[in-house]
């Protein structure tokens, strides 16, 4: 059976050939126009970027080169004994268009498993760091400082050509996913549990479930199996989100990718973006903690609208591209729908009866252009039902998965010759010239 690797080498080149077509033939063809309101109102709505894992349509969500959520669920394969598809058949899809067989994304397990060590000195990094610094700040110089040994920077200095930057950059990026894992398991048991033993990785096991262990709850299959439907879900959401386009701005420079991707996750560090989901179950609890044991629709409105009325927004709802509930959100759902146990947990009762009521209330507020949740609304629940409860670290998990589309576009744009970002941006005074004119 064919490696990343190799299946990558086979369907670069008709891609090459593509992009080759599209520029010969169509360079100079129109596909939208840039309004003022496009300028000032952070690019919404621009087709700008070339991205190829996934397309996020406004109603239907994501779709993973053409392939929905449930479709996802139901081809990509799960772990060994699992159900749920697996972050590394996510990352293979992600990188390649095609479904991984079950042998090859076990295989793909395997050798991240055989690479998810830390260098010592990012280990001795990570340990110097205080417990108050922000788990996410901890993850981003981590993973910058992981670039100490990048296949691509050493292959740039040795002076590799152009048409081969691909190949010492995929390298660096199964590394880094590959690594990840240890890394935020580290920062978990340094800011949470420091007397802990460290956990080491099981080379049996999948990305998620040595994640998992690591984090101390490898006894909990239901536990693992969220977090492997969890991370394959939040791995890619087109490219023109704030942290997936960090991470292509900074790649556009040949930054190596654990540089681009170090810059991400301060981007995904936003309470705008990733941090959404820790402000979601903090805000989740302090509305539990009001309202008591008897949750009515009407006093979850009566809460939201005192959330409005001072000024904040309501976490987890709202999208800048989205147009409906997001299939994250069902998706994540409907693992809840299936387990008794998280069906009988009252603050995943109080999510979805909040879900319930916030739709009618935001668009009552007529402020949001949707008013539906989007995934944060329901991530951070089912990791608190399972006893991770230390909201902020919630964003890590979401960094750990990011990396999936991230990396892939790193690839992708190195083995097209992409070239670096250079939009063009007018101050105020040239923006009504060029209006007058
Ligand atoms: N609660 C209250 N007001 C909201 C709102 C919400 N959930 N979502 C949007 N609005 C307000 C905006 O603040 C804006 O108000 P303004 O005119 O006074 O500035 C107005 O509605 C119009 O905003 P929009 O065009 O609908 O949204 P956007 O594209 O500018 O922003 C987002 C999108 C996600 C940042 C915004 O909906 C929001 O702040 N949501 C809450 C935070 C959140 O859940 N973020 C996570 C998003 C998913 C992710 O990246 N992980």
């Amino acid at each position: 059976t064919k490696t990343l690797e190799e299946t990558l080498r086979e369907v670069i080149p008709p891609k090459q050939e593509q992009l080759k077509k599209l520029k010969a033939e169509h360079a100079q063809t129109v596909v939208g126009d840039v309004k003022v309101e496009n300028i000032i109102g952070g690019m919404r709505g621009i087709k700008a970027m070339l991205w190829e894992a996934s397309v996020l349509d406004p109603i239907e969500g994501i779709r993973f080169h053409g392939m929905s959520i449930p479709e996802c669920r139901e081809v990509l394969p799960p772990a060994p004994g699992g159900k749920e598809m697996t972050p590394e058949s996510m990352l293979w899809l992600l990188m390649t268009g095609k479904v991984p067989t079950p042998q090859q994304s076990q295989q793909l397990s395997a050798e991240l498993a055989e690479k998810g060590e830390l260098p010592s000195f990012v280990e001795k990094l990570v340990d110097s760091f205080p417990k108050t610094l922000h788990p996410m700040t901890q993850l981003s110089m981590g993973v910058a400082a992981l670039n100490h040994d990048s296949a691509f920077q050493a292959a740039y200095e040795r002076g590799v050509k152009k048409t081969e930057y691909w190949a010492p950059t995929l390298e660096d990026c199964i590394n880094l996913v590959a690594k990840l894992p240890s890394l935020a398991a580290r920062i978990y048991r340094n800011v949470y549990y420091p007397d802990r033993p460290l956990v080491p990785i099981d080379r049996n096991l999948d990305l998620t479930g040595n994640y998992s262990n690591m984090l101390g709850f490898g006894n909990n299959e239901n536990m693992t199996e969220y977090l492997r439907l969890y991370i394959a879900l939040h791995g890619d959401h087109e490219g023109g989100n704030a942290s997936a386009h960090t991470s292509h701005l900074v790649g556009s420079t040949l930054a190596d990718p654990y540089l681009a991707y170090s810059a991400a996750l301060n981007a995904l560090a936003g309470p705008l973006h990733g941090l959404a989901n820790q402000e979601v179950l903090r805000w989740q609890i302090a509305m539990q903690k009001e309202i008591g044991d008897t949750i009515t629709h009407d006093n979850i409105k009566e809460y939201l609208w005192r959330t409005l009325k001072s000024g904040r927004v309501v976490p987890g709802y709202g999208h800048g591209v989205l147009r409906n509930p997001d299939p994250r959100f069902v998706a994540l759902q409907d693992f809840c729908k299936t387990r008794p146990d998280l069906q009988a947990s009252p603050t995943i009762q109080l999510v979805q009866q909040t879900a319930e009521v916030a739709p009618e209330v935001l668009k009552e507020h007529g402020k949001t252009k949707n008013p539906y949740p989007n995934v944060d609304a329901a991530s951070g629940c089912v990791l608190y039902h399972y006893g991770l409860t230390e909201f902020k670290y919630y964003t890590v998990i979401f960094g750990v998965s990011r990396a999936l589309g991230a990396v892939t576009q790193l690839v992708w744009a190195r083995a097209l010759g992409l070239p670096i970002e250079r939009p063009k941006s007018y101050s105020m005074d040239a923006l009504e010239k060029l209006i007058k004119n």
